[in-house]
C-alpha cells in the first residue's frame, strides 16, 4: 500500500507544471499520519472514492491545501510540508467534533442561500423542502438564520453537477463522493455541490438529500468531521428517518463553539460602551416595531406609546407620543397601513381599527375588523400593507395572511393562505409597509425587502435601516428605550 501511494504521488509530482522535488520517505510517512489524524484519511484508502484518478491521498492533500488557503497542487510541495509541521492551534478538538483549522466560521449571523439548479431525481418542491429542513437543523441551535434568495449571489450557493464542474474536486460517478462543501469565506466558500450521478431521494432508496445536505451545511458553516460515530459530521452515511432526525449532542457542541447558542428572539443586546461613538445611521439597532406605515410620503414606526416619523430620506427622525398627535388613538397599536387612493391610514388594535384621514381620526372610529370580512376566530391583526403591484391589502395573522380588495371592499376568496406559500422564507410578519414597489416586512428580528413583482425577498435589512439620526439623538433614543 505504501509503495502504491509513493508511486502515485511521485507521478503526480512529476507531471505537475511546476515540478517539485520528490518528497522524502519521512515526509510521506509524516503526511500520511497527519492526514489520517486531521483529514480522516483511511489507512486502507477512502471507501468513498475508489475511482481511478481519485487517489485518496492526493485528494486529502488537495483538501488540506484548500482548507488552509494554500495553493491546491495535490502534491507534497515544500510549503505544504512546512504547514504540516506547524502546531495546529486553530484546530479545535475539544469534543469529538472538529472545525476547519484557521477558520472561525462566518462573521455574520444572517446568511443567504440559493438553489442554483435542481436534480431531476426528485420533485422540485421536495428538493426545496429538504434544503430548508437541512438549514433548520443548524439554525435551531445557533443564532444563525438562513434566507433563501432567488437572484444574485448568495453566501451558500447550492448546485447539482456531475464529474468536472469548475472546482478542484470533480465528482466520480455513482457512489463514492456524494457531495462536498467549502468552508466559510467569500466566493466559493460555503457553497455546497451535490453529485448529480447519485440517486437523490426524500426517502431511503438512494441517498437522502436532507441528510446529506445537513452534513454538507455543517461543512459550509465551518465544521469538519467528527470522530464520534453518532455525530452527523461523522464521515459515514447511514439512513435515519428525516422526521425522526435529531441533531446529536456532539454536533450541537461543535456548531455552538463557533456561533454560540440560540438566544431569545427579542432579547435586548448589550448597549454600546459610552466611549464608543455610535454609527450615525444606526439609531435603534435591534429594536422592534409594533407597526409601520407610510403617511403621505412619510414613514411612521410605532412602538408602545410613541412613534418615529421619518419625513424624508435626508431629514433627522422625529419622535412623538401617539396621544400628542391623535388623542383618540390607543397606545400599543398592532398594525397599520396606508391606502393612498382614499388618503387614509387604518390603525389596528385587537378586533378594532381606527381610520386616520390626513392627520385626523374619523368620527366613526373605532370600527370592528369583522366588518372587513374577518371570521370571529381572528382576534387581532399582526401587520397590514397595501400592495400597489397586486392592488390588494394583505393582513398578516399568525402564520397566515388574508387578501382584501379595496375597490370591492371585501375579503378575497381562497384566504387565509400560509404566509410561507407566497412569501418564501417568511413565516410570521409583525409589521409591514410599502415603498417604491417593494414591501418591507419585519419578522421581529430583521426587515425583508420583498419584490411583489418577482415574489422574492431581494434584500435583508436591519430593522432601523430607514431611521436617520445623529449620534447624540441615537444615544438619547437608546436610553429612552433601554436598548
Ligand atoms: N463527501 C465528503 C463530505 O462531505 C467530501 C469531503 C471529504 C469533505 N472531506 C471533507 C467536504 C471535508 C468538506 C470538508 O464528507 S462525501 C457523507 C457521510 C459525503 C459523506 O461524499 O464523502 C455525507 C457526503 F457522512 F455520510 F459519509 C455526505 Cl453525509
Ligand atoms: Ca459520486
Ligand atoms: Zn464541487
Ligand atoms: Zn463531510
Amino acid at each position: 500500500m505504501k509503495n502504491l501511494l509513493l508511486v502515485l504521488l511521485l507521478s503526480v509530482a512529476y507531471s505537475s507544471a511546476f515540478p517539485a522535488e520528490a518528497p522524502e520517505e519521512n515526509d510521506l510517512k509524516y503526511a500520511e499520519e497527519y492526514l489520517k489524524k486531521y483529514y480522516n484519511l483511511k489507512s486502507n484508502g477512502i471507501r468513498l472514492s475508489r475511482k481511478k484518478g481519485e487517489n485518496p491521498f492526493i485528494l486529502k492533500i488537495k483538501e488540506m491545501q484548500q482548507s488552509l488557503g494554500l495553493q491546491v497542487t495535490g502534491h507534497l510541495d515544500a510549503e505544504t510540508i512546512e504547514v504540516m509541521h506547524q502546531p495546529r492551534c486553530g484546530f479545535v478538538d475539544a469534543g469529538e467534533y472538529s472545525t476547519f483549522p484557521g477558520n472561525r466560521g462566518w462573521s455574520k449571523r444572517d446568511l443567504t442561500y440559493r438553489i442554483v439548479n435542481y436534480t431531476p431525481d426528485m420533485p422540485r418542491s421536495e428538493v426545496d423542502y429538504a434544503i430548508q429542513r437541512a438549514f433548520k437543523v443548524w439554525s435551531d441551535v445557533t443564532p444563525l438564520t438562513f434566507t433563501r434568495i432567488y437572484d444574485g449571489v448568495s453566501d451558500i450557493e447550492i448546485s447539482f453537477a456531475a464529474q468536472v464542474h469548475n472546482d478542484y474536486y470533480p465528482f466520480d460517478g455513482p457512489h463514492g463522493t456524494l457531495a462536498h462543501a467549502f468552508a466559510p469565506s467569500g466566493g466559493i466558500g460555503g457553497d455546497a455541490h451535490f453529485d448529480e450521478d447519485e440517486a437523490w431521494t426524500s426517502g431511503s432508496n438512494g441517498y437522502n438529500l436532507f441528510l446529506v445536505a445537513a452534513h454538507e451545511f455543517g461543512h459550509s458553516l465551518g465544521l469538519y468531521h467528527s470522530s464520534d460515530p453518532s455525530a452527523l459530521m461523522y464521515p459515514t452515511y447511514h439512513f435515519v428517518e428525516p422526521s425522526e432526525f435529531r441533531l446529536p449532542e456532539d454536533d450541537i457542541s461543535g456548531i455552538q463553539s463557533l456561533y454560540g447558542a440560540r438566544t431569545a428572539p427579542e432579547e435586548p443586546t448589550v448597549p454600546a460602551k459610552p466611549s464608543e461613538p455610535s454609527t450615525p445611521s444606526s439609531c435603534l439597532p435591534n429594536t422592534t416595531f409594533d407597526a409601520v406605515t407610510t403617511l403621505r410620503g412619510e414613514i411612521l414606526f410605532f412602538k408602545e406609546n410613541a412613534f418615529w416619523r421619518q419625513i424624508s430620506q435626508n431629514s433627522e427622525v422625529e419622535h412623538h407620543l401617539i396621544k400628542a398627535f391623535w388623542p383618540s388613538l390607543p397606545n400599543h397599536i398592532q398594525a397599520a397601513y396606508e391606502y393612498q387612493d382614499r388618503d387614509q391610514v387604518l390603525v389596528f388594535k385587537g378586533a378594532k381599527y381606527w381610520v386616520i384621514s390626513g392627520y385626523e381620526v374619523t368620527k366613526d372610529s373605532p370600527k370592528s375588523i369583522y366588518d372587513l370580512g374577518f371570521p370571529r376566530t381572528v382576534r387581532r391583526v399582526d401587520a397590514a400593507v397595501y400592495d400597489e403591484i397586486s392592488a390588494k391589502t394583505y393582513f398578516f395573522v399568525n402564520d397566515q395572511y388574508w387578501s382584501y380588495d379595496e375597490k370591492k371592499q371585501s375579503m378575497d376568496s381562497g384566504f387565509p393562505k400560509k404566509i410561507v406559500d407566497n412569501f418564501p422564507g417568511l413565516t410570521k410578519i409583525r409589521a409591514a409597509f410599502q415603498k417604491n414597489e417593494f414591501l418591507y416586512l419585519f419578522d421581529g428580528q430583521r426587515q425583508f425587502e420583498f419584490s411583489s413583482a418577482k415574489k422574492r425577498v431581494t434584500r435583508i435589512l436591519k430593522n432601523d435601516s430607514w431611521i436617520k439620526c445623529s449620534s447624540s439623538k441615537a444615544k438619547s433614543l437608546k436610553k429612552l428605550f433601554k436598548i
